[in-house]
């Protein structure tokens, strides 16, 4: 299934006037509509292989059909995306779920589709079939070397194929941690973690970068051994200039202030990238932006703030990528979504009044303050996206144009009912 570019036409045409109408008057509130208009055209967010398939709980899982069988199916699939939104111009990999078979034709594939290959994952959460030894007390932080070796060379294995896509970082997310007190001696688990992900760092190109994602919870119950940011920064901060805190959005203690750790991480040249998703209580991987709008925009605006003050440019300086489950909703029209959502609080970060904001923090308005962000945060900027888009020949209204085209019914024609896409 393609989607041509008539038909993005066609459609585009008939949402035009409607379009222009908003346009003009969002142009006429928001002051440097066409800078940010032309930031949002740069703005790419890399799609996880993982979450274009129906994720499930562990209660059960109801797939929609019309899943992606292969690594194949996966890009196309993210192509179509991109397609409709001209946003989503990278996949991320999660090896040895996608482990691709020919890495020229992979390649190839993914040029086709306008993608480029972001992050790519390792995972040392789960056994494999035919793998030696088990990860069920963990993998880096292991008491023995032996399986601490295993999933080292895993990781550097994932770094190879990596190399042969053209992708330029890699994302380790661990479960090892501890479900009961006594289990680990916490001091020995970091070390040993500290050092396997020094041999894993060694093994890294020179313009590479390692993210070390944290998660304050689950599958460990008691204790995660890289369990939130000041963790990850600990260990980063040793192994060297190519290692990042990556970000989670749905993996903190409920409440945290993610805005800050974000500020703090940009501060110290720290913060890699992303893998948004929103939450309500724990590593829910809802559609980004359904249930916390406000805190994304709050994020996007320390990230906007922060990028300035290191003079990085927003585009390509931090890894941005979606990291999500879809139980209900139709994967490809979750994902429209959450690259809609991202967008929009991005676009509302770059309409806050930069020089007022900071005028009101230096006189201690805090009324001042808030007027100033609840403004930007309420202000509709949904047509400025809709620009960005119109002008890249993607659609104005991406959902729209999907169910018009009956996606899903292809798909479903294409590939089955009952197709099921590697991954969790
Ligand atoms: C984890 C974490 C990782 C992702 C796996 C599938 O909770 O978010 O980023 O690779 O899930
Ligand atoms: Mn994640
Ligand atoms: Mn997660």
């Amino acid at each position: 299934m393609q989607v041509l570019k008539n038909q993005i036409d066609s459609h585009n045409e008939s949402l035009l006037l409607q379009h222009e109408a908003k346009l003009s008057f969002t142009r006429s509130e928001v002051p440097g509509a066409e800078e940010i208009i032309q930031k949002l055209t740069a703005f790419q967010i890399a799609i996880p292989s993982w979450a274009l398939g129906t994720g499930g709980t562990r209660f059960g899982r109801f797939s929609g059909g019309g899943e992606p069988r292969s690594l194949e199916e996966k890009i196309e699939d993210v192509g179509l995306l991109h397609a409709l939104n001209q946003s989503s111009g990278a996949i991320s990999l999660h090896i040895p779920w996608d482990i691709p078979q020919d890495y020229r034709a992979t390649r190839i594939l993914a040029a086709q589709h306008g993608l480029t290959f972001d992050a790519v994952n390792s995972n040392t959460f789960q056994d494999q079939p035919g793998q030696p030894h088990s990860y069920k007390f963990g993998s880096l932080q292991h008491v023995d070397k032996t399986i601490r070796q295993q999933a080292i060379d895993h990781n550097i294995e994932v770094i190879k194929h990596g190399i042969e896509l053209g992708s330029e970082s890699l994302t380790v997310w661990l479960s090892d941690g501890s479900c009961f007190p006594g289990q680990l001696n916490f001091r020995r688990a970091y070390q040993n973690t500290l050092e396997s992900l020094n041999e894993i760092y060694a093994a890294l190109p020179d313009n590479w970068k390692l993210f070390l994602e944290y998660k304050a919870f689950e599958p460990n119950f008691y204790s995660t051994t890289v369990g939130d940011w000041g963790m990850s920064y600990s260990y980063v901060q040793k192994l060297g200039s190519k290692a990042y805190t990556l970000v989670d959005l749905g993996h903190h203690l409920p409440n945290a202030n993610i805005e800050q750790i974000v500020a703090l991480l940009l501060m110290e040249g720290k913060l890699g990238g992303f893998h948004f998703n929103d939450s309500k209580y724990g590593d829910d991987d809802l559609t980004a932006g359904a249930i916390k709008p406000y805190q994304l925009f709050l994020i996007f605006n320390e990230l906007v703030e922060g990028m300035d003050a290191r003079v990085m440019n927003h585009a390509t300086d931090l890894g941005w990528m979606i990291d999500a489950s879809h139980n209900v909703k139709d994967p490809l029209e979750d994902l429209l979504q959450s690259v809609e959502a991202i967008m929009l609080a991005y676009a509302q970060a770059l309409s806050v009044p930069r020089r007022a904001l900071e005028d009101a923090q230096q006189n201690n308005d805090v009324v001042t303050a808030q007027e100033i962000l609840q403004n930007a945060f309420r202000t509709d900027l949904r047509a400025l996206v809709a620009e960005a888009r119109l002008r890249a020949g993607a659609a104005l209204n991406p959902v729209a144009l999907y169910r018009s085209l009956n996606v899903r019914q292809n798909l479903i024609n294409e590939r089955g009912l009952k197709t099921v896409a590697t991954g969790l």
